[in-house]
């Protein structure tokens, strides 16, 4: 076996090296808990596309709309040809029709690896060459941005909430709606070398704090934490919170002082709650019958919150569903009302546990980064608008107090994504795909979108190049070794732009004539160079380079959101207009939308024939769809199916035993899966994870054969101010599926 090289990803550092068995991945001793998804990264190398490819029909006819997109064959074409192809269609496209006709907003969360991560690749190529319509936001807290924005004016509650020193030591009760789910920590955007987040909970526990889980999963808490578990209909956490407001109000808990000091528009909001504006109060019997927790139970909760130092936990799965602004919103106005926000252990926090990270330390200074240049097209989209972008040009979209028209796209380039994994109702985006001239995407593997696309670029995996990983929040630059020679004809992304870049006369300003070890080195000496001395590093990139990793310096490990606000709100404003936090927002207010009121509101979803709750979460298995063939996500399915998780109560009520394979199905799609019962679910709740790859190979017996329940989710914005994706929830029947099992092909 050759020597193990330092290497590191999305999920953790790990020491890799290619045996006769193939991949041997050990974890980096560094980490104290390292992820179990290293598992699957033996399954890199497999699945892989080996070659250049065009999908015959473009081949036969060249560019067009064509509904074939996803079921024609792909044919294996010299690198020359398909480079030639796509700088054409690149150079036609933005000549006839002007360069906002390309659509580079190419969303995914590639691979870990500063230099070649595929997003800011594509970016800075599609800049250079002459400019694209881009995304914004993104589909984890899309609808948090600007709800933040409005209420207190920036994301910090998502990127620097109260740091876990100080939680473990002051926070007396933790209530977590959404939980803090172990199986989410396990990654970082870029890399975590030190997974510590079930430390944290762990000494928190231990220091004595308690903890109330509001889900309708008992999971999304380790069990170790010992937690209330409150398990409310899955949506209806806006309800459960104006009527735990509703208690503290009415008991004379809230903290009358703070809301005054700190807040905006506290009376507008209290009449609501108290029922004083037309509508009905918010009281406990009132949200029991929406959210299905009892009465007593919820004037309980609130009284304890009130007795303790109370950190609200608000999970970003709360807020991508229907009107999923509101439980976000709504839940700063409970922390503010026990007037908290800014003292050590107490206020919310936006997604901890949602990443290894959230709630460490944040580097206040930059990461080696490689510049993206700029875009001259403004045109832009909110990103989970994918669908309607390409299935309506020139029709608008209302997004955040603006007005968008959307382009007529012509051509869409996708490097680093896996829309057919994170998009919903994927029956609409198949026919969204089927509208523009080309689809150009760069993938190592054959993904559902590498298979809807005109012409496939095939990437090589980190593990085929050399890189430097760094994340925000994890206090280390990693050394990317190179651990094996690239799979088939696969290229590195970068080589792959530098020759379409050639190609359309742009090669030098992308390149700037470096190659990749020459870039290496200088993302790494012009960061270190431009940090202040007493945080840049000691070694040069040959240092660090041996080292193979750098610990970097961590300052002001004791955080505490809004302490310099809360102690000197007019010396230390928010950056909102009234320098506090709104609880009701005059700028919303002035967008007129109904779909997001002026201050929390509940807003029933609409009446379904549908009677099952679809949670469609974050997966434990595997990072997205990345590496689903992998072992641990591979070991996970039932009868190749991916595992969808029933009470015992709903399952008998259907004949379905631990085992079966059942067909999920609503007005958009449905999918075949393997049941698990649990009684970790609230009874009336199913759970299907994200990632399974999409397979529409027998639409005779389902839209997905294989678990993708994105075939099932809706295709609408949160609401006209955020737009975000509302996946995470939708509605559902399930039954036991005894017809003809068609093979998963997914992976084939
Ligand atoms: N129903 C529902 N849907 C959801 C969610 C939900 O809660 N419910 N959650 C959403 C969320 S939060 C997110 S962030 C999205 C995630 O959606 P994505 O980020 O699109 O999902 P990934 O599977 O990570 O896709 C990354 C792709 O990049 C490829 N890749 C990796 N490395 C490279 C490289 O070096 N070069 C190139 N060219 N490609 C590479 C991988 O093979 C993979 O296909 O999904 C969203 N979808
Ligand atoms: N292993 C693994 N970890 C990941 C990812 C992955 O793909 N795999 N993806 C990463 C990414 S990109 C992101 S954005 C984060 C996502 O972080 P989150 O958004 O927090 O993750 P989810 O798992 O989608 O949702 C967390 C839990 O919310 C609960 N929930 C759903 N609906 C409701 C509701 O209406 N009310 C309440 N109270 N609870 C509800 C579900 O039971 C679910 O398990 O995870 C990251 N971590
Ligand atoms: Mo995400």
């Amino acid at each position: 076996m050759a020597e193990h090289r330092q290497h590191s990803a999305h999920w953790g550092a790990f020491h890799a090296a290619a045996g006769r068995d193939g991949l041997d991945v050990r974890p980096d001793p560094v980490d104290p808990e390292p992820s179990a998804l290293l598992r699957n990264v033996p399954a890199s190398t497999r699945s892989r596309v080996l070659r250049p490819h065009v999908r015959r029909g473009f081949l036969e006819r060249g560019p067009g709309p064509d509904d074939a997109r996803g079921r024609d064959e792909h044919v294996p074409v010299p690198w020359e040809q398909a480079l030639d192809l796509v700088a054409g269609e690149l150079a036609r496209v933005r000549a006839e029709h002007g360069p906002q006709a390309v659509y580079g907003g190419s969303y995914g969360w590639s691979s870990a690896g500063r230099f070649h991560h595929a997003q800011s690749q594509v970016h800075r190529f599609l800049g250079v060459t002459g400019g694209y319509t881009r995304s914004v936001g993104n589909y984890s807290y899309g609808a948090a941005l600007p709800l933040l924005r409005r209420v207190v004016g920036d994301d910090a509650p998502v990127t620097r909430p109260t740091t876990w020193e100080v939680l473990t030591r002051h926070t007396g009760l933790f209530v977590c709606f959404g939980g803090i789910p172990a199986k989410n920590s396990q990654v970082n955007s870029g890399g975590a070398t030190r997974h510590r987040t079930p430390g944290h909970l762990a000494a928190a526990r231990r220091g004595g704090a308690r903890f109330v889980l509001v889900s309708p999963l008992r999971d999304d808490l380790a069990a170790e934490l010992d937690a209330d578990w409150l398990a409310p209909v899955p949506g209806t956490d806006t309800a459960l919170m104006l009527a735990l407001a509703h208690v503290l109000i009415t008991e004379g808990r809230h903290d009358e002082a703070f809301l005054r000091r700190c807040c905006e528009g506290f009376e507008a909001f209290r009449d609501h709650v108290l029922g004083r504006d037309g509508g009905p109060a918010k009281t406990p019997g009132w949200a029991e019958g929406i959210c299905g927790i009892a009465a007593p139970v919820i004037a309980d909760l609130a009284r304890e919150m009130a007795r303790n130092r109370t950190m609200i936990t608000l999970s970003w799965s709360l807020q991508r569903s229907h009107r999923g602004e509101q439980p976000l919103w709504a839940g700063i106005a409970l922390a503010c009302l026990l007037g908290q926000v800014g003292l050590p252990g107490g206020g919310f926090g936006h997604g901890y546990g949602g990443m290894s990270g959230v709630g460490d330390v944040s580097l206040p200074y930059p990461l080696p980064t490689l510049p993206q240049g700029r875009n001259p097209v403004p045109d832009h989209i909110p990103v989970a608008r994918i669908a309607d972008l390409l299935l309506h040009p020139g029709e608008t979209v209302e997004y955040d107090g603006s007005v968008l028209t959307y382009p007529d796209i012509r051509l869409v380039h996708w490097a680093g994504g896996n829309p057919f994994h994170h998009h919903q109702d994927l029956t609409r985006l198949r026919r969204a795909f089927a509208r523009p001239d080309a689809v150009v995407v760069h993938e190592p593997f054959w993904t559902a979108t590498a298979r809807h696309a005109d012409i496939v670029l095939p990437s090589t995996t980190t593990l085929e190049r050399d890189d430097i990983g760094a994340a925000r929040h994890d206090g280390a630059v990693v050394a990317m070794h190179r651990v094996l020679d690239p799979v088939g004809e696969a290229r590195d992304d970068y080589r792959i732009f530098s020759a379409l870049a050639e190609r359309l006369g742009a090669a030098a300003e992308f390149t700037e004539g470096r190659d990749e070890r020459q870039w290496l080195q200088h993302l790494y000496e012009t960061w270190r160079a431009a940090l202040p001395a007493d945080v840049a590093p000691a070694e040069d990139f040959a240092g660090f380079w041996r080292a193979g990793r750098v610990d970097l310096v961590v300052p002001n490990a004791e955080h505490v959101l809004y302490a310099d606000f809360r102690a000197d709100p007019v010396a230390h404003p928010l950056p909102t207009p009234s320098g506090r936090i709104e609880l009701r927002s005059r700028t919303i207010e002035s967008f007129g939308y109904d779909d997001c009121p002026p201050h929390p509101t509940w807003l029933p979803p609409a009446e379904s024939a549908y009677p099952l709750h679809l949670i469609a979460n974050n997966p434990a298995t595997r990072l997205h769809s990345q590496l689903d063939h992998g072992s641990l996500s591979a070991g996970s399915k039932v009868r190749g199916r991916e595992p969808v998780r029933l009470h015992p109560d709903d399952a008998a009520a259907r004949g379905i035993a631990d085992g079966d394979v059942v067909r999920l199905h609503n007005e958009r799609g449905s999918c075949l899966a393997g049941a698990v019962l649990s009684e970790a679910l609230r009874p009336g709740v199913v759970q299907l994870s994200t990632g399974a790859w999409f397979d529409p190979s027998a639409p005779e017996v389902a839209t997905c054969v294989h678990g993708n329940p994105n075939v099932l989710t809706t295709d609408e914005g949160t609401s006209r101010l955020g737009q975000g994706t509302t996946g995470q929830l939708s509605r559902v029947e399930v039954a036991r599926w005894d017809g003809p099992l068609p093979p998963v092909r997914a992976h084939g």
